[in-house]
């Protein structure tokens, strides 16, 4: 609407009344179409590296730090406090974290969710909820809501992992409880690898788990994982997706994670996927291969270590580069949240053959 004078000094009043005009807002709050502050972002492995060795020289856990790691900031998000809500998107944290041989990350618990994806590094064990878990690259492992966690690299080389959670959520919605075990390490309740033990089977569950649990399984190896995604190759492949598959809770059918989704996908040499776009948004971290995503009109060329972010109704589509080498990609997203409140919408791109037009190349920070 266009406000005369008076309008425009009554709105003024208004809002030192603290008070607000809807006639000049209305169009502001009810936004066609999402208005997203997060941007589509990559950021490279060399500077996440670069970076975390000097926070390796700089800084010693367990004695001065709880954790290090070295966190996502938007660009877009990054007016917000403390340091941009510590948001890859709207919802999902993610970070990169580096335990050294020796290293104990003291144990707590928080009402934030999360989830850890193993980059590099043997011998880390993670304690979560009374159970002693041994993970490895590949490996996929959740630590739930308001779950004691500690975790310590019993090996002979530093280990790396994505973790992912959703504290912008959980800021935005100002429900943030921690708390710090009495010790640095829980005390364990269950033997060594109890849930992968008890969920051995994959596609069967102990008859005690009739009624669903939070977080049955606490790890997701590898090799199980990319079982998966071999099975899916042998078929036809989701165009704008490839060959994927969610981590999933065996005792729901949901996700793994009750508020975070995850996923691994396979993009097979030359795969060329359409694009689309939804409400949720992703946080992507390249475990293998060389591409490049699409995200309205702008390339992000990736490769392996890399991680990039897709935000709320932004055009996307993958692509694998190679003709010899496939590509596989771990990601996560806020699905969950979406779906919870019936806020999912999907659109597919319909000019091009689904493809868009390539106006710049995003230039990364190495
Ligand atoms: O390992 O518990 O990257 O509490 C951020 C917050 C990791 C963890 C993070 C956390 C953790």
């Amino acid at each position: 609407m266009n406000a005369s004078k008076e309008i425009l000094s009554f709105n003024k009043k208004l809002e030192g009344e603290n008070l607000g005009p809807l006639w000049s807002s209305i169009h502001q709050l009810n936004t066609i179409e999402p208005e997203a502050k997060p941007i589509p972002y990559l950021w490279k492995k060399e500077l996440i590296e670069r970076n975390l060795e000097e926070a390796e020289e700089l800084l010693e856990v367990g004695a001065g730090a709880d954790r290090r790691a070295v966190f996502l900031i938007n660009p877009g998000m990054k007016d917000l406090k403390p340091v941009g809500w510590g948001g890859a998107t709207q919802t999902l944290y993610a970070a990169v974290q580096a335990v050294k041989p020796g290293e104990i990350a003291p144990s707590h618990r928080h009402t934030t969710t999360a989830l850890r994806f193993i980059m590099k590094g043997e011998g880390a064990k993670g304690r979560v909820n009374g159970e002693k878990i041994t993970f490895e690259p590949g490996d996929f492992l959740i630590t739930p809501s308001w779950v004691w966690h500690d975790h310590a690299n019993e090996g002979n080389e530093t280990v790396y992992w994505m973790d992912c959670l959703d504290s912008p959520f959980t800021k935005y919605m100002n429900v943030s409880f921690t708390e710090f075990y009495p010790e640095k390490q829980q005390k364990l309740l269950v033997p060594d690898d109890y849930s992968s033990t008890r969920y051995q089977g994959g596609m069967v569950r102990p008859i005690s788990d009739r009624q669903p649990s939070l977080a049955p399984l606490g790890r997701y190896k590898w090799n199980q994982t990319k079982s998966g995604l071999d099975g899916l190759s042998k078929l036809n492949p989701d165009l704008f997706d490839g060959f994927a598959v969610e981590y999933i809770n065996p005792s729901t059918g949901k996700d793994a994670n009750n508020r975070i989704g995850s996923r691994m996908q396979k993009l097979s040499p030359g795969f060329q996927g359409k694009a689309h776009r939804h409400v949720h948004s992703n946080v992507y971290h390249v475990f293998k291969g060389t591409g490049y995503t699409v995200m309205n009109g702008v390339r992000f060329d990736w490769s392996e270590g890399d991680f990039f972010v897709i935000p709320s109704w932004i055009w996307h589509e993958h692509v694998n580069t190679s003709d010899s080498e496939e590509v596989l990609l771990f990601s996560t997203n806020d699905l969950p949240i979406m779906e919870a409140f019936d806020f999912e919408r999907v659109e597919e791109y319909e000019l091009n053959n689904g493809h868009q037009e390539i106006k710049e190349v995003f230039k990364p920070i190495y």
